[in-house]
């Protein structure tokens, strides 16, 4: 068989180990990697102006270490870029299912290590990336997240959660907070939205103790490069659990994408943190300025007053309705300050 010319990878790869000194690059110019780096996606896509999904994969892009594969669940963001016979993706990429990115992802990092060791691969390494949407996470895609993990795949999946089935008209789905409205949890007299609480997912991705799970938001630009990089540097699964705001289904001005995901850590509704395995949790950025000056924590109002999915919440007849999701907000609040090694004591 011909051996393949090894090209060197075109970034360096740091190796990172939980507990080790690392000198990952913990400090970014989001400007110069935006002039240096092309993004894995490009202009002409489809999706929705003011979308935060193609703003969470072009901050991955300018955090990529090298050769990298991207594999697509079913949802927005695999529709609105592939419309045949275009696609948006400068990367290869891949598509095959709504339930089995996972599994997808599996089969080719285990086809990479096998041209890897018959020395078929023409780089030291290519880097594989998931993106799925939350029904393609929490719901359908589940079992074959699951079983990447427990395979201990070396997979970075990356779950961009708009809270919703986005692309199939707002159904309700598992990660869906609740008394939030969708076309299958209307607002009315017989329910006030989602009856059920958001799952828990990264937690339930912790509790498989893969070596790196965390949470991002692409307001937090820095920290979710950060993250993303440790993701791929770690050896083994990786869970990145990203807010992806949606002004269709969340009802919510064009503009304000990046102004609600700062809504939502600083109301604690999405906090960030990282668990890292063998260390534990670890409050990250604006959260751990929160839990050090916890009057900066901003009430659940704030995020919920900018988004027509919420806005029965705000009539005086549903007040006891917010209080209660203040009340979910502040007890999963707590219980990560009590978790994070971090938090003030
Ligand atoms: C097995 C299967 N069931 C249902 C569908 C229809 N479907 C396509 S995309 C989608 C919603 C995806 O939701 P999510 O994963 O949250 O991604 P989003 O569209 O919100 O980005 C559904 C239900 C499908 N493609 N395959
Ligand atoms: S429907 Fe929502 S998630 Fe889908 S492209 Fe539009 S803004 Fe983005
Ligand atoms: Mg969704």
């Amino acid at each position: 068989m011909a051996q393949v010319k090894q090209v060197k990878s075109p970034y360096e790869i740091i190796v990172f180990e939980p507990g080790k000194k690392y000198n990952l690059p913990l400090q970014f110019n989001l400007r110069k990697l935006a002039e240096e780096r092309k993004p894995m996606i490009l202009p002409g896509h489809r999706l929705c102006a003011g979308c935060a999904a193609p703003i969470i994969v072009k901050l991955v892009s300018f955090a990529l270490r090298g050769p990298t594969i991207v594999v697509n669940a079913t949802g927005c963001l695999e529709v609105a870029t592939t419309i045949f016979p275009y696609t948006s993706w400068a990367v290869p990429w891949i598509h095959n299912a709504f339930e089995n990115a996972a599994a997808t992802a599996s089969g080719v990092e285990s086809a990479l290590k096998a041209m890897k060791k018959t020395g078929r691969l023409p780089y030291d390494h290519v880097d594989v990336i998931v993106f799925a949407g939350d029904g393609g996470t929490f719901d359908i895609g589940l079992q074959s997240l699951s079983g990447m993990a427990e395979r201990g795949h070396d997979v970075l999946y990356i779950l961009y959660d708009n809270e919703a089935y986005m692309n199939t008209g707002i159904q309700r789905s598992g990660g869906t907070p609740q008394f939030a409205w969708t076309t299958t949890s209307p607002v009315g007299k017989v329910i006030p939205g989602k009856t059920q609480e958001k799952k828990p997912i990264a937690d339930i991705m912790v509790a498989h103790r893969i070596p790196y799970v965390a949470t991002a938001t692409p307001a937090h630009w820095a920290d979710l490069m950060r993250k993303v990089r440790k993701g791929l540097e770690v050896e083994g699964p990786a869970f990145i659990h990203a807010l992806s705001s949606c002004d269709r289904g969340w009802r919510h001005d064009t503009s304000l994408a990046i102004e609600i995901s700062r809504r939502a850590v600083d109301t604690c509704y999405f906090p960030l943190w990282e668990w890292i395995r063998g260390k534990g949790y670890y409050l990250t950025d604006r959260s751990l300025v929160i839990a050090k000056n916890p009057r900066l924590k901003q009430p659940i109002e704030k995020f919920v007053e900018v988004q027509g999915r919420f806005r029965h919440l705000l009539k005086p007849e549903n007040r006891h309705l917010l209080k209660q999701l203040q009340e979910y907000v502040d007890a999963v609040w707590d219980d990560l300050l009590n978790r994070a090694v971090n938090a003030p004591r």
